[in-house]
């Protein structure tokens, strides 16, 4: 196969076949590691046309990916690691390419089948403790064929993708659409808007992140001339503001697919390729996908906002050696519980309207407050504190830390400020939060738990000042 697959700006264009070849080259060098089927295979490394041969690499051989943001930190990782109970971790790219250069090609495929495991995606949760959502072979497939055709992806289409490779989004919704259609990749190290907005005119579609889309909107070039080409503007992981959508449409002429989705059931619903694309909604459940709003009794609800619920080949069997976490993510009757509030309409249109969970989405990251209180909690200047996401021009949602200091320690400047910050050295940089707030107290109801709602309400305006 002799077609491109991913372009590399100033390098060269890799094709079907010799990432075919690549990836054969992986299998055979992880194999020489005493990787077999069914084992875990960790992987933190920057973006590259290697760690996708190493990826394909390690599905050839029939083991279990398991991809870490670049961004965590070694303590982060030796629990991930701790967790997985990986043959091997690969984290230095150099390695990978000198073991790509020399091991001995594992041509074909280990079979495995639609239930065997493909990849394990850790989130953060409600406790703190992350999770390993397991993903399938099966959901894999699904997914992806499902995809390909709702977004009428073809081979002449020519993908603009600078998403990291570590999220299911830029891996398995953006990678595995394009595979499967054979089209062009243009395949950009990390998103920097100038390189993004000079690559466009030569996309035909292009997946971002909300983010994506304000920044390119800071850019007078981006316009229906950079677009002339496109067809497909989507945009998922985090909720696009119906504000950005019209924008973005005002000036490319494009109206963004808003799409839904989440590690543990890759996507849910989509905005229609044919059909309107309602700012702020999140389109109808795709093909083969079940989604209901169920309200706090668990009955079915329509035109009224409840617990976004869904079933489907799509839906992950769950998390890695957490039957406990697992069956709290389960109805009785087997449907997954997503923690979004949403609303479907009457023709099976969703719209979401928050989530009953605190969880923070930075710039398309997920970001769970407890991680950082209970840091900041340690401190012995710090009574208590409340982390909280406030509306940001740039990231969607700032990660906010609301600090009461422990009176006459003189605690309530910069000082203290720096001092916390320096606390969170063993968490990603994107988890530590923007601004710290110091407050006499924080608000609570009567029964003494934080209304972290009240305080989103009063600080709204806090970063668009
Ligand atoms: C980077 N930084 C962030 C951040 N990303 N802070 C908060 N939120 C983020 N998302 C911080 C870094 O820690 C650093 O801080 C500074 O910004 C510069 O780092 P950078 O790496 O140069 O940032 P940049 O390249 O500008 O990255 C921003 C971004 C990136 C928005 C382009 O975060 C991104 O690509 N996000 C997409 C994530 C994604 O793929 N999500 C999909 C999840 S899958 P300091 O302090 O060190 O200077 C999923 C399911 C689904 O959700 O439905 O898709």
């Amino acid at each position: 196969m002799d077609r491109p697959f991913l372009r590399v700006p100033g390098g060269a264009t890799v094709t079907y076949g010799e990432m075919d070849e690549r990836s054969a080259l992986a299998a055979g060098w992880l194999r020489s590691l005493g990787v077999a089927a069914g084992d875990r295979v960790v992987v933190q490394l920057p973006k590259s046309v290697d760690a996708v041969a190493l990826y394909l690499g390690i599905l050839r051989l029939g083991a279990v990916h398991v991809p870490l943001n670049t961004a965590y930190t070694p303590a982060e990782v030796e629990w991930f690691v701790a967790d997985a109970e990986p043959a091997a971790v690969v984290h230095d790219a150099g390695s990978l390419a000198r073991g790509l250069h020399r091991s001995q090609p594992v041509g074909g495929v280990v079979e495995r089948g639609p239930e065997d495991l493909a990849a394990l995606v850790y989130t953060s949760g409600t406790t703190g403790r992350p999770k390993g959502a397991m993903l399938t072979h099966g959901n894999l497939a699904s997914n992806a064929l499902t995809l390909e055709r709702a977004w009428a992806f073809q081979r002449t289409d020519v993908l603009l993708h600078a998403l990291p490779i570590f999220h299911v989004h830029g891996l398995m919704v953006a990678l595995h659409t394009a595979m499967l259609s054979t089209c062009e990749v243009i395949f950009l190290e990390r998103f920097d808007t100038g390189e993004a907005l000079a690559s466009l005119p030569d996309a035909t579609v292009m997946m971002g992140v909300p983010t994506h889309y304000s920044r390119l909107m800071t850019l007078e070039g981006f316009d229906a001339g950079a677009c002339s080409r496109v067809r497909l503007l989507i945009s998922g992981s985090a909720p696009m503001t119906a504000e950005l959508h019209r924008a973005v449409a005002r000036r490319t002429g494009c109206r963004v697919l808003e799409r839904y989705g989440m590690s543990e059931a890759l996507m849910i619903t989509s905005n229609p390729y044919d059909g309107a694309r309602v700012a702020g909604t999140v389109g109808f459940a795709l093909p083969g996908v079940e989604v209901r709003v169920c309200d706090d009794d668990g009955a079915e609800v329509v035109e009224r906002a409840g617990m976004v619920q869904v079933r489907g080949p799509n839906v992950g069997p769950g998390y890695w050696r957490r039957p406990d976490a697992t069956s709290e993510s389960r109805t009785t009757d087997g449907w997954f519980i997503t923690g979004d509030v949403g609303r479907l309409d009457g023709d099976g249109r969703l719209t979401l309207e928050g989530r009953a969970t605190d969880m923070i989405i930075s710039g398309g990251l997920n970001v769970y407050p407890v991680e950082i209180e209970q840091i900041l909690d340690a401190h012995p200047a710090v009574v208590e504190s409340a982390v909280v996401g406030l509306a940001h021009p740039d990231l969607g949602e700032a990660v906010t830390a609301f600090v009461v200091p422990v009176p006459g320690t003189g605690g309530s400047g910069g000082g203290l400020t720096r001092e916390l910050a320096g606390t969170l050295t063993d968490i990603a940089r994107f988890k530590h939060p923007k601004r710290f707030v110091t407050v006499e107290q924080l608000p609570r109801n009567a029964m003494g738990k934080v209304l972290k709602a009240e305080l989103r309400a009063h600080y709204a305006d806090l970063f668009s000042k």
